[in-house]
């Protein structure tokens, strides 16, 4: 068979058994959603806000009667935020649960390349958490997100380090992954737009208990600010190590740091006071989701970093699943993007690529009670 009318059958075959598995899904009498991100690991925190902020949304959902009759049923899968890990996750979801979308992944670095697969098998995707900027722009039909770009991101911290904090010796750190690297590169692009050349420019490991050997050298560069950008494992461990050399420098930080464990690794509360991160406004103070705030918090559990727009993630997969009348990825994609959907993080609109038509990134500033008040305009 001739190349040309070999990839014509292929794409034929390919897509009749989506429309088979379309059919099949709208038969079934649950809708599988799953929940992908690191359930296990050093950012096994963050999978533990997916997984009660997808919970309690389906739980809400399905209390008020589900998804046109039909109950929300979550699968769980466990990534670690290692990429190898999450195409082989993406694989089981996609052939053996059979899930109609995904919720997840968290780690940048893991959700580019298991969208790939989720592409390839035409589910729905949509990140709570994943800010790279290769997330959106490769166009997936079948790829969204609920939070913002790190390309905003970095132009938030970058003007708020050039205008307000006025810095001239600016230390940037990022933890090598793409997530860290990408929002150090775009906050040290948004510098030098603003005329500031970094003094350094380091990446660390993941994973470490000691950076007392960069702290060392941090300390030597007589540095205003210090700028670390990734998880908040290593921010919380960085952070501490910073003030048990006694370096009082601003410490500044990004969204995979807020983080309910990024006070315990710091060593405690007290030691954020100060800390300045960027990120959306407390998604916990939008009067949208109040209600599911306090339903979180009386189950004990408290909706800090990413849970709320995990809840979010749900809500946006239910919508879609409601009212595109397909379990295409691409049709429930591309309904999205021509649509709002109401969240309890407000109305929320998509672009051509999934990213949100408006993700408006903040500065804030921690107390030492682990609160953090926005303080940019
Ligand atoms: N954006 C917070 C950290 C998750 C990630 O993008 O890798």
């Amino acid at each position: 068979m001739k190349f040309s009318r070999m990839k014509k059958w292929l794409g034929c075959s390919v897509a009749a058994a989506s429309l088979v598995a379309s059919t099949a899904a709208l038969a079934q009498s649950t809708y599988k959603i799953a929940v992908a991100g690191p359930l296990t690991g050093s950012a096994a925190s963050y999978g533990e806000e997916m997984r009660r902020g997808a919970q309690q949304a389906a739980d809400d959902i399905n209390a008020a009667g589900g998804i046109n009759g039909k109950k929300i049923e979550l699968v769980f899968g466990d990534d670690a935020c290692e990429p190898k890990q999450a195409v082989s996750v993406a694989s089981r979801l996609i052939e053996k649960d059979k899930v109609q979308a995904v919720v997840g992944h968290f780690c940048s670095s893991s959700t580019i390349p298991a969208s790939e697969a989720y592409a390839e098998a035409d589910i729905l995707m949509v990140t709570p958490a994943s800010t790279n900027p290769k997330v959106t722009d490769r166009k997936l039909a079948n790829v969204l997100r609920t939070c913002g770009r790190d390309d905003q991101q970095g132009v938030v911290a970058g003007n708020y380090i050039a205008d307000v904090l006025k810095s001239k010796r600016v230390v940037l750190i990022h933890d090598k992954d793409t997530y860290g690297q990408g929002v150090a590169d775009a906050t040290r692009a948004q510098l030098a737009k603003r005329g500031i050349k970094e003094i350094m420019y380091e990446g660390l490991t993941r994973g470490e208990k000691d950076y007392n050997a960069l702290v060392t050298k941090i300390k030597s560069v007589n540095a205003d600010l210090i700028y670390f950008a990734g998880l908040s494992a290593e921010a919380g461990t960085l952070l501490r190590q910073v003030r048990e050399q006694g370096l009082k420098t601003q410490f500044m930080s990004t969204d995979g740091a807020v983080e309910e464990s990024f006070a315990t690794t710091a060593g405690g509360k007290p030691v954020l006071k100060g800390v300045l991160i960027t990120f959306g406004e407390d998604p916990r103070l939008i009067p949208d989701g109040k209600s599911v705030v306090e339903k979180l918090r009386k189950s004990g559990f408290e909706p800090a970093g990413f849970t709320l727009y995990t809840y979010a993630g749900v809500q946006v997969v239910a919508a879609a699943l409601k009212s595109a009348n397909s379990t295409s990825g691409a049709a429930l994609g591309n309904w999205l993007k021509a649509n709002t959907v109401t969240t309890i993080l407000g109305k929320k609109a998509w672009d051509a690529k999934g990213d949100l038509t408006s993700a408006a990134y903040v500065v804030s500033e921690y107390k030492d009670d682990g609160t953090y008040v926005r303080v940019s305009k």
